[in-house]
């Protein structure tokens, strides 16, 4: 199975990603410029049930893989984890593309300077080094995708302000097992804890 840790959105986050997913359409269709135009026909948008902020992508294990990362989960945000009162607290800003803007293949949003989502990252990877379990270990670059391109789209001169700086407080992590096949991925929960 495909797994991966990361974190669920609220509402609140959720609205405001697809807002910003109706002004980037709205943006493209109205652009004089046709140097975008007619990318976001061409887009994959990321459903709502999919908006997620991945902290580490560990990709295909078996069950004993399995247990092995839900400890790993446990070491980093169970008990004896740092005790939160009310959730990691984050804030939409921005956007940009991957792996460049005047070629994209991903479009996401992004998120404000957190200390304490590096640290719950950290803490994760190192439990996941511990348990000799590998991950994608490309730098932890926090973003949100918001649609993917399969030929690379020129998304130059869309609104830099269609992401709404909207706060908001994550209460959970999840260990999350992605399940492919024709259209989106279905993302199903095998293992949650508390920030
Ligand atoms: P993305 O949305 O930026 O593509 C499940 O595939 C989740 O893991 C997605 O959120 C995806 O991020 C993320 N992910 C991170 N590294 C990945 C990798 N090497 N392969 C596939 N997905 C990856």
């Amino acid at each position: 199975m495909r797994l991966f840790f990361a974190l669920p959105l609220p509402d609140e986050a959720l609205d405001a990603l697809e807002a910003a997913g109706r002004s980037f359409i709205a943006a493209d269709i109205n652009m004089a410029d046709a140097r975008a135009a007619a990318a976001f026909g061409r887009a994959r948008w990321s459903p709502r049930a999919n908006l997620h902020l991945t902290l580490a992508f560990l990709g295909e294990y078996d069950e004993a893989g399995l247990a092995a990362a839900l400890a790993a989960g446990e070491e980093a945000f169970g008990h004896g984890a740092p005790a939160r009162v009310s959730g990691l607290a984050l804030k939409l800003e921005g956007w940009g593309a991957f792996p460049r803007l005047g070629a994209a293949t991903i479009l996401w949003a992004g998120l404000g300077r957190s200390p304490e989502l590096l640290a719950i990252t950290s803490r994760l990877r190192a439990a996941l080094e511990r348990a000799g379990l590998r991950y994608d270990r490309s730098p932890f670059k926090p973003h949100l995708t918001l649609a993917r391109f399969s030929r690379p789209a020129d998304l130059r001169g869309l609104p830099s302000d269609a992401v709404p700086g909207v706060g908001f407080r994550v209460r959970d992590a999840i260990l999350y097992r992605s399940v492919l096949g024709g259209g989106p991925p279905r993302y199903e929960e095998m293992g949650a804890w508390r920030l």
